[in-house]
């Protein structure tokens, strides 16, 4: 027996769907909802930010944000790499269902997506800066992208379907973009902005006003630069991302000096690629600084939440390696700050463990979608959990919050062949399955008691039943069983 009110919801729902190819409840004039402001980098590392306690540079506008807001300090990501995280924040599902598993992946174009929904619910959407899913935007009332991977200087937009060139500098003109945008919006109505910047990706080319910073002095060193890989399994050893031998003359955009070789030329390739990436995060931090400003000028600042994010981590030397793609610490995870004054208090910390799928269930909830309501708008299972909850702090997650996470990481080939792999981490331990290693080598897994080392340099896996570690293999074995179950995860080899 069918009730009314299921079918009243039944029948809007497929109305809904046949306008639009995405159901929503329709405009909400409930309670007074926030305007959500998503800034998004690219590559930007945890550990080069001050507040997640960097050795290497200053952040004093993010850290700033932080200090007003909450940080996120196990913000993890499901896929290291950039397409496919951005199919993720738009969906809230992973990879393996939203159907971009690498740099190639196209986004469906049925796919329904965050902005659809809140659009429907009277939410005005934008989205500005790197798109990179190889098909125009669709959803948002105003879109302005840079093609592909974008260009440091004078780069091309295209505006709502219209190429253009703009003269300046990526970072600076994104966020005039943005500020343009939310100056000119219907102040009547809340906003969401997708605010997605190119910097700090490779190929790392700062701005004048920044390019002599670190000049005179020689960046640190990470305390791993020289990790010789000796308990790892073929993935580490296959990779080719290496500082040594892998950056190319456009990275580094010089000769080195005649006659350097080995871990001579090994540390100058270090500081020629980390002092440009670096410089690249300084006009980020400048330009987010100046975002906020323009909050405040707007009187925008009470009633925005503020994100600040990466669409994964970076390896900054560490390993002696430069990009990300692994699911060890550096690349796994990102900074994520949130100030939204009315719900958060300043200087929160949440050790909480995230992951990109949350993004889109805490838009939803913030513009009244949640739960069940949340999955209808967007027409699929939401496999992330709102933030929202942890926003208030002190930092004591709800009693049903995840106590582990599932990664999975498929573009095993060229330019920096790390063989597909999928693994889980819990707060103290990870265990990663490389399942498909070249040669038809037979698949290969690493333990890391992140407690005890969490520079991930001991693997400690073995298949001794009578190792100290069987339980902990046993106990990780079957929590990446139901989480591949519980995600729907079919794809690469089972786990036996
Ligand atoms: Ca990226």
């Amino acid at each position: 027996m069918i009730s009314m009110k299921t079918l009243t919801r039944f029948l809007v729902l497929t109305l809904a769907v046949v306008a639009t190819g995405c159901a929503g409840p329709g405009a909400e004039p409930a309670a007074k909802r926030p305007n959500i402001l998503y800034i998004m980098a690219d590559d930007h590392a945890a550990h080069a930010l001050s507040c997640y306690g960097s050795r290497i540079n200053r952040t004093p506008n993010l850290d700033r944000l932080a200090s007003q807001g909450v940080r996120f300090d196990n913000a993890f990501c499901t896929n290291s790499i950039c397409t496919p995280i951005r199919a993720v924040l738009l969906t809230g599902q992973y990879s393996h269902l939203n159907g971009v598993m690498d740099n190639s992946g196209v986004l469906p174009k049925d796919a329904c997506i965050v902005p659809m929904a809140l659009g429907k619910a009277g939410y005005q959407t934008a989205h500005i800066g790197k798109w990179h899913l190889h098909r125009d935007p669709t959803g948002f009332d105003h879109w302005d992208i840079l093609p592909g991977q974008g260009e440091y200087h004078d780069p091309e937009f295209i505006t709502n379907g219209v190429k253009n060139r703009v003269r300046g500098y990526v970072t600076d003109i994104t966020i005039d973009k943005a500020m343009e945008w939310i100056g000119t919006r219907d102040s009547t109505r809340p906003f969401l902005l997708y605010c997605h910047l190119k910097a700090p990706h490779r190929p790392w080319e700062p701005d004048a006003r920044h390019a002599a910073m670190y000049e005179d002095a020689d960046i640190p060193l990470p305390k791993t630069f020289d990790d010789d890989y000796a308990t790892r399994t073929r993935a580490a050893h296959l990779q080719t991302m290496t500082i040594e031998k892998h950056l190319t003359k456009t990275d580094v955009k010089a000769d080195p000096p005649p006659g350097l070789s080995g871990a001579a030329l090994k540390a100058w390739h270090y500081q020629r690629y980390i002092k440009d990436y670096l410089r690249c995060i300084a006009s980020v931090d400048d330009n987010v600084g100046r975002l906020m400003e323009f909050l405040d000028a707007q009187h925008l600042a009470d009633d925005t939440v503020v994100i600040y994010t990466s669409d994964q981590g970076f390896f900054l030397g560490d390993h002696g390696w430069y990009d990300k793609r692994f699911m060890y610490e550096e690349s796994l995870r990102s900074p994520l700050i949130v100030r939204y004054p009315r719900e958060t208090e300043p200087g929160t910390v949440c050790d909480a463990m995230t992951l990109s799928l949350d993004f889109a269930p805490t838009f939803l909830d913030f513009a009244g979608l949640e739960g069940a309501a949340a999955e209808e708008a967007m027409q699929h299972e939401l496999q992330g959990a709102s933030l929202r909850p942890l926003l208030r702090g002190p930092a004591r997650p709800p009693a049903d919050w995840r106590t582990s996470i599932y990664y999975h990481y498929y573009e095993s080939g060229e330019p920096h062949t790390v063989p597909k792999h999928y693994g889980v981490r819990t707060e103290r331990y990870k265990m990663i399955r490389f399942y498909e290693l070249p040669g038809g080598r037979a698949a290969q897994y690493e333990l890391y008691d992140l407690r005890s080392d969490p520079h991930e340099l001991h693997n400690l896996f073995t298949g001794d039943p009578a190792s100290p570690y069987a339980a902990v293999i046993a106990d990780l074995t079957a929590e990446l069983k139901r989480l591949r179950a519980k995600y729907h995860d079919p794809t690469g080899a089972p786990v036996p």
